[in-house]
């Protein structure tokens, strides 16, 4: 049956290249061709090693990943005032024996962890973690983060950077050199969503803004946009907004995102990326895990798209429920780019529906997955299991291809995954300009 398909797609005219793929070859060619391609992530919370105690890694960052103090939360009987007031060491000590001693570590947080020990070649079943810890100690930073990048199959990497960010804004200010592999974000969270708790800190910067961002405040925080672009040379400014985002709505972030945010990335030719559909501090006690998710109006985006047709939009959205709205959004307006799988839609069963789902609307007009990552390592877990549920998804797209009548060639499949996981967002942050710059 197979073999007769493969007879007819042949015969179709201009469908005569001998490199056709056949439905054996396909999933072994796109495992090949996924693993040899270094991706583009687009969005973690990593630092370059210039930014030095920001940049988290080792076994202890790995095990306080919140993602993971969540899921402690419910397996043990420490409080979470108990946990706060532990050292990072008896922290990740608690998080190991609870989670990975006494329960097995199913969860694909936990399995991260013992993805990224089997990495390394340590032992994923010790009662402690002496063996980890110094084999941590024993890496030299930018050697451990060429490692990584490697074993993760990834060049470049995207940071998450607040000029409002006390602890992160004075290496910014003295001045940081341009990190090829790290590229600088422009993270927007405290001006366009928290005001009214921020804008003094512009005002004792010498920039003449207000309260309820009326007045000159607008050109004000242009001016800022400005002076920070060219402080970082970041390749998108960013923000993540809660469920209720609306948008048009008289807000003094709207008029900020309105006046400021989207003529300052219009006239540097920077995308915006939005990331909406999160509840902050449903439960302040878990303080960064204490954060859910709530379904979003998307018709705040449909407006933004249409409205504003000169700005290019990377977006990613919480809720799952929404996650069909945007393929729709994206048939709609190509100044709408979807990328990841974000934070709780990433899980291997999640991301193959709406992977799928946007494969099915879209082609290979979309970004399908971010890492997210806090902690240097778990790139390498993270890109790994993206490898393994697209290779699934991919090598069934062109076996329905093939059914349907066309034949597929390793190159095809070069060039999908290459915009996949490359060109996409390469375009989407002017990669090519801001590295060529980088290297003059
Ligand atoms: O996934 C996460 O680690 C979240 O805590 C958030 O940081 C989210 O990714 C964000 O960028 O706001
Ligand atoms: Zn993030």
């Amino acid at each position: 049956m197979r073999t007769e398909l493969l007879k007819s797609t042949s015969q179709i005219q201009g469908s005569t290249d001998s490199n056709y793929l056949t439905p054996e070859q396909i999933p072994s060619t796109v495992e090949d061709v996924l693993a040899a391609t270094q991706f583009v992530d687009i969005h973690t919370h990593l630092f370059a090693p210039a930014f030095g105690k920001l940049g988290l890694w080792g076994i202890d960052e790995l095990l306080t990943y919140h993602y993971l103090e969540a899921e402690f939360f419910r397996s043990s009987d420490t409080t979470p005032e108990e946990y706060w007031s532990f050292s990072k060491r008896q922290q990740a000590d608690a998080i190991w024996r609870t989670l990975f001693v006494e329960n097995t570590p199913i969860s694909e947080a936990t399995r991260g962890v013992i993805a990224v020990l089997k990495a390394f070649q340590l032992q994923t079943d010790s009662p402690d973690l002496d063996e980890a810890r110094s084999f941590f100690k024993a890496q030299t930073i930018e050697a451990h983060i060429r490692n990584v990048f490697q074993m993760s199959g990834v060049s470049v990497v995207a940071m998450t950077n607040d000029p409002l960010d006390p602890e992160e804004s004075p290496f910014w200010l003295k001045g940081v050199q341009p990190d090829r592999q790290f590229l600088a974000v422009l993270r927007l969270d405290r001006i366009l969503v928290n005001w009214s708790a921020h804008w003094k800190v512009l005002a004792g910067q010498g920039y003449q803004v207000d309260e309820h961002a009326t007045g000159k405040s607008a050109a004000e925080v242009r001016r800022f946009l400005a002076d920070w672009h060219e402080r970082m040379q970041p390749v998108y400014m960013a923000c993540s907004l809660p469920d209720t985002f609306e948008f048009p709505k008289e807000t003094a972030g709207n008029r900020l995102l309105k006046e400021a945010v989207l003529p300052a990335c219009r006239e540097l030719d920077l995308s915006l990326s939005l990331m909406i559909g999160v509840r902050k501090q449903v439960n302040p006690l878990l303080r960064l895990a204490g954060d859910a998710l709530g379904r979003a109006d998307l018709r705040a985006l449909e407006n933004l798209c249409r409205e504003f047709p000169d700005n290019r939009f990377l977006v990613s959205v919480l809720s799952r429920e929404n996650q069909h709205e945007l393929c729709v959004y994206a048939r709609k307006f190509n100044n709408l780019m979807p990328f990841g799988c974000w934070w709780f839609m990433n899980n291997p069963s999640i991301v193959e529906e709406i992977t799928r789902e946007r494969i099915e609307m879209l082609g290979t007009s979309f970004i399908p997955q971010h890492s997210d990552a806090r902690v240097l390592e778990q790139v390498i877990y993270k890109w790994n299991n993206t490898r393994t549920t697209l290779a699934r998804i991919l090598s069934d797209s062109y076996r329905l291809l093939l059914e349907d009548g066309r034949g597929v060639t390793r190159s095809d499949i070069q060039r999908d995954v290459t915009r996949l996981f490359r060109s996409n967002a390469e375009a989407w942050m002017n990669l090519r300009a801001t590295v060529s710059n980088s290297t003059e």
